[in-house]
């Protein structure tokens, strides 16, 4: 017996739980204007985040998926994209699209059941969210073909979950991508769970970056919730990739702080002593004592900060809250240049819903109520 393979997973973490910095950091560490900004973005999304979680409460907004404690990764992925690239999302990477310039009043009109939130203004041809798990890998993987065959210097960034990993999609995506050398970035963020199974449960593997070895491609493990390592590790696998020198698998640890979506309770399934000790890590918190040691950051700031994002946010939620919604027949119009008689027959009765003329018993005009789509 010989070995005819070895392999080794590096974990990248500068910035740890406390806000000490390690010897060695990229100059990202000490580039205030940078830091500030991604503290300020990792700010304003978790105002949307609290914001969103409560217009569903409140009967104005569908099913939302909470990325409170993945803002790390999600602005630290965006931040190390080029413009020209293509984002490829799940369906909680608010911290990513808003970094790229998605309007929040757009998401919220996606989640609150309307598609025309899929129309950004901004990053025009990054893709929209994704609920069928592990399918955007395919995605991902085709796009960067397409850019590969055009010879255009830009990469894929695809996003996917832990549980995700699971699915052949994702071994499928990344065995092409590895094999075609195509200039794709995969990002796991693993948060720990996937709905109520934990990772323990949901694979054997040490490490998911490990995955990438199958795939004959570099993998890799980052502390998600440390933004300077997610953005230099995510600048070296988009450099590389725009370089023609092929995929990179990266793997953000982070946690999931919130239930998986508004149509669950996490309390049922998970000790909350785990959760206590997770807000302990998490990214906010970090940056800003760094900050702080900077010398850039003080409370007055941070409660200017708070301040601006949320009228931000409260102007966002105007501006959703106040559009003319679409008429039910949009949901019909664009299926068929000659609809069957079935959906004729929908597209009627769902006209009837919208003008209050349906049947006793059934209640109707839930307005932005939306279903459950997970
Ligand atoms: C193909 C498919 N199977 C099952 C589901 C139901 N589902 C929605 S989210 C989810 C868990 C995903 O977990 P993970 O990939 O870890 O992502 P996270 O939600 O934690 O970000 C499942 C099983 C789905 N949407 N699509
Ligand atoms: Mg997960």
């Amino acid at each position: 017996m010989k070995t005819v393979a070895e392999f080794e997973i590096k974990y990248c973490q500068f910035l740890d739980a406390a806000g000490s910095l390690a010897a060695g950091a990229p100059p990202l560490a000490s580039d205030t204007a940078e830091l500030l900004k991604m503290y300020r973005f990792m700010t304003l999304v978790r105002a949307f985040d609290t914001k969103a979680v409560n217009l569903q409460r409140t009967g104005k907004l569908g099913t939302y998926a909470s990325c409170l404690g993945h803002e790390a990764a999600h602005v630290g992925v965006a931040a190390a994209m080029h413009p020209e690239d293509v984002l490829i999302p799940v369906y909680r990477e608010f911290g990513s699209q808003i970094w790229r310039g998605v309007k929040m009043s757009t998401i919220l009109t996606f989640w609150g059941g309307d598609e025309r939130g899929c129309d950004y203004t901004t990053a025009r041809e990054d893709f929209p969210w994704c609920v069928p798990i592990a399918t955007q890998m395919l995605h991902g993987a085709g796009v960067a073909m397409a850019m590969k065959i055009r010879g255009q210097k830009r990469c894929s960034v695809t996003f996917i979950g832990d549980g995700g990993t699971s699915e052949g999609a994702f071994y499928e995506a990344i065995n092409l991508a590895g094999a075609r050398a195509l200039p794709a970035v995969f990002v796991i963020v693993n948060n720990g769970w996937a709905i109520s199974v934990p990772i323990e449960q949901q694979t054997a593997t040490k490490t998911l970056a490990q995955k990438a070895i199958a795939a004959g491609i570099p993998g890799v493990q980052v502390d998600g919730n440390d933004v300077i390592a997610v953005r230099h590790i995510t600048s070296e696998a988009v450099t590389r990739a725009r370089r023609g020198e092929g995929p990179t698998l990266i793997e953000a640890l982070t946690y999931r702080l919130g239930d998986h979506t508004t149509a669950d309770d996490a309390s049922r399934y998970r000790d909350q002593s785990e959760v206590k000790e997770a807000w302990g890590k998490e990214p906010l918190l970090r940056l800003r004592s760094h900050l702080m040691k900077l010398r850039v950051w003080d409370e007055a700031r941070e409660g200017a900060l708070k301040a601006e994002c949320a009228r931000e946010v409260e102007a966002a939620v105007d501006e959703y809250l106040s559009a003319p919604k679409p008429s039910t027949d949009e949901m019909f119009d664009h299926l068929f240049a000659n609809p069957p008689k079935g959906l004729a027959e929908q597209r009627e009765v769902a006209r009837r819903y919208a003008n209050g003329h349906h049947a006793a018993g059934h209640g109707a005009g839930h307005g932005r109520n939306g279903s459950d789509g997970h």
